[in-house]
């Protein structure tokens, strides 16, 4: 292990300390002190400072320079002085994603191997295990001091009003000095659940370490305290090497942003998705980051059909406004190094922890009031009172909860996502989202920046004009070996007792001087039953846990559009058996596959405004059963019953003057129907056999299909009374809810 400044000033004092010193004493002592003087430069630290910045829920070509239209001139300088990967891969998730940067491991490893759920299996604990380390803990034995500001993840956050939450994972019993930040994944950016300042629970009001001038606004907290740390570093412990870990929330949802921010992008958005594509498309080429061969995957959104065109383009006015604010705190953190002397050796690294997020979130049917009210309609909420809701019922100020279609983003109040048509924007030009992994979940910009590391040439740098691009495919899983290799430490075999699971990432050290990775393996990926290995030229990848493996050559298609599999039979088949023999190994099971057999539901009564979801609801999987519904107030349109949606489920409604039943299993949809009878008080009954439907009102016959109707799988959304709401099993309208009254609804399986 290398000496530290700090041992010698140790010795300096020692010999100050000498009462007397006799004159020969002083010309000794002289010579010692320029000699130690000399050893101390020549000893100076040279190991870099690391800091990892990471944002969240971002597609590939959001930030400037890496075509998007999003202003992010600190993000495009460092690229400009640095260098850009462009095959950088994350997880396609917020936890595994920092599961696995925060370890050098795969998620699974960790503990991580969904998100924060106990399934019961060592790879999926869902908190972050003892059989791993952090980049934290790797480093402070070298001498590194370790800080981190932002979104932690990697335990469950146990929402507490009381104050007295389990910190046993927190960041500062994970090797980090200090912590600013919140525990859990997401929540308001100015109110948010789990604000914790080292092992202590906070609120935006109670905090003494930092109340700023204006709005107190997530990002721009997360950045400032980032260079506070940095400017402490410099007054407490100079000459020391620090590692700091910086992770923003941005732009994940709620879309919150401040109206300063917001106001710049005002109207960029009016035209919708075409024109936005479009510029990040011939941008993309002209920055070499789209080759020709490539075909650009399908458009998602129609702005034709879109109906609330000022809502939809607000909603990317404010993710872009979110994007912006964190570049300018990316800005302040480089000028903190600047003002620090340290700019020119720290390692800065941006990334994003999955792609553009197509969550349905606080889109739909509106909750609380459309506009914002003239005055706060609630009590405010007090100074120390902690937020504990990831969505919290009102604003800390009083305004009550917004959100649904039509409700302007941006406010403390709302609670609303971009939606899948702009994640499709932000994942131009690939495939997919946040959650897959094809290339628009796992693909993101990592752009390195270290002005004493990084050569502006290399044998293996693209040249651009605008800061060299690197083409080796990297993961996650190679931070961990680059700060190890960096810090000259050695990765742990044993840490507090506990053997420690080795390293399965590379340094990056050759990107930074040129040359190509000689990883010698392939790279692995599984969220969710989303599976992927990637290997030299070749992608084998599959949507979930049933479907056939897809296979792509990344040099001709990185787009993903041109399935080889049937042509390339030996090669899918190859890396199949790698793929079954690195989860296996790693203790990955079939997603899901932990779910108990579960107990039947048999018999559900229900009253309007009931819903049973999951275990709860009738299990009328590949059953037969029964549904009896008392029905007043007739004639009326409208769900009197449903359970599930548009792949599984039944439903029995009014629509036209008839009474139907119907169910759906995949593709086939069988319905009975009749005239309403007449009478505004009925008794339906709908049974349904191996080979059809009877329908019966007040027990008498009125209807009778034949086909096979009964419903493959448990349906995935719950049963209702009175609606059916998510999606539809019938061919009705949205907006179902029925016109008359429901009395009681009964289920009854066989
Ligand atoms: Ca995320
Ligand atoms: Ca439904």
């Amino acid at each position: 292990m290398l000496l530290r400044p700090s041992d010698f000033r140790i010795r300096f004092h020692c010999w100050f300390s000498f009462p007397v010193l006799p004159k020969d004493m002083s010309r000794i002592l002289f010579c010692i002190l320029t000699l130690v003087s000399f050893s101390l430069s020549s000893l100076a630290d040279e190991r870099p400072n690391i800091i990892l910045i990471m944002s969240d829920d971002m597609g590939y070509s959001d930030i400037g320079c890496y075509g998007g239209e999003i202003e992010t001139p600190n993000l495009d300088a460092m690229a400009k002085d640095g260098l850009r990967f462009t095959q950088f891969y994350n997880t396609g998730r917020c936890c595994p994603t920092r599961a696995s940067l925060l370890t050098g491991l795969y998620a699974h490893q960790a503990g991580i191997g969904h998100m924060m759920g106990d399934y019961g299996l060592p790879a999926y604990k869902g908190d972050l295990n003892r059989s791993c380390v952090t980049i934290a803990e790797a480093l402070k034995p070298a001498g590194y001091r370790t800080y981190m500001s932002g979104k932690w993840h990697v335990t469950p956050y146990r929402g507490d009003k009381a104050g007295n939450p389990d910190t046993s994972n927190w960041p500062l019993q994970r090797g980090f000095d200090r912590f600013f930040g919140t525990i859990h994944g997401a929540g308001s950016f100015f109110d948010p659940n789990g604000l914790t300042r080292d092992n202590q629970h906070i609120t935006p009001e109670n905090d003494p370490d930092y109340q700023p001038e204006g709005t107190w606004y997530y990002t721009d907290a997360i950045s400032d305290n980032a260079v506070k740390y940095i400017k402490d570093h410099a007054k407490q412990n100079s000459g020391e090497p620090f590692f700091q870990y910086v992770a923003y929330t941005a732009a994940h949802w709620p879309m919150h942003a401040l109206p300063e921010d917001i106001a710049k992008y005002e109207g960029k958005f009016d035209g919708g998705y075409s024109p936005a594509r479009q510029a990040r498309i011939n941008r993309l080429k002209a920055m070499k980051l789209l080759p020709d061969q490539w075909e650009v995957v399908p458009q998602v959104g129609n702005w034709d059909d879109v109906k609330l065109k000022e809502w939809e383009a607000a909603c990317m006015e404010v993710y872009a406004a979110m994007v912006d604010n964190m570049d300018q705190g990316i800005g302040r953190i480089m000028q903190a190094l600047k003002d620090t002397g340290e700019y020119d050796n720290t390692l800065v690294m941006y990334f994003q922890d999955n792609g553009g997020c197509a969550e349905t979130f606080g889109r739909g049917k509106l909750v609380g009031p459309l506009e914002r009210p003239e005055k706060p309609t609630l009590p405010p909420m007090g100074k120390d009172e902690l937020q504990t809701e990831m969505i919290p019922p009102q604003s800390r100020d009083g305004y009550p909860l917004r959100r649904g279609d039509g409700v302007m983003p941006g406010p403390p109040e709302t609670e609303i996502g971009y939606g899948r048509n702009w994640a499709n924007v932000s994942n131009t030009p690939f495939r997919e989202y946040k959650h897959w992994v094809h290339e628009g979940g796992i693909a993101t910009p990592l752009v390195a920046h270290w002005p004493k590391g990084i050569s502006s040439q290399g044998e293996d740098f693209r040249e651009t004009g605008e800061g060299p691009l690197y083409d080796s495919p990297a993961h996650l899983i190679d931070l961990m070996a680059t700060a190890i290799d960096l810090a000259k430490t050695e990765y742990p075999k044993e840490f507090n007792g506990k053997p420690i699971t080795a390293v399965e990432g590379i340094s990056l050290s050759p990107a930074f001087g040129g040359k190509a990775l000689d990883r010698g393996k392939p790279i692995f990926f599984e969220h969710e039953g989303n599976r992927a290995v990637r290997d030299g030229k070749w992608k084998l990848v599959a949507k979930g846990v049933k479907s056939d493996w897809e296979l792509y050559d990344m040099e001709q298609d990185r787009t993903e559009m041109n399935n080889l599999v049937d042509q390339k039979p030996e090669i899918a088949a190859k890396m199949a058996e790698q793929y079954e023999t690195w989860a296996k190994a790693r203790g990955i099971v079939p997603f899901g596959s932990w779910k108990k057999e579960q107990k039947k539901v048999k018999h559900v009564s229900a009253k309007p405004g009931d819903t049973f979801s999951g275990n709860s609801s009738p299990s009328v999987a590949k059953s037969v059963f029964t549904v009896s519904a008392q029905v007043s107030e007739l004639p009326a349109d409208g769900v009197i019953a449903s359970q599930g949606g548009s792949n599984m489920g039944w439903a029995l409604y009014v629509l036209d003057g008839k009474i139907h039943f119907c169910t759906r299993s995949g593709k086939s949809l069988t319905s009975a129907s009749a005239e309403l009878p007449k009478g505004a008080n009925q008794d339906f009954e709908a049974t349904v056999q191996r080979k059809k439907i009877v329908l019966k009102a007040n027990g008498k016959k009125i209807a009778t299909v034949d086909g096979s109707p009964l419903i493959g799988s448990h349906p995935q959304d719950p049963f209702m009374v009175g609606i059916d709401e998510g999606g539809l099993v019938g061919n009705y309208p949205q907006k179902n809810d029925f016109g008359g009254r429901v009395k009681s609804v009964e289920v009854v399986v066989k």
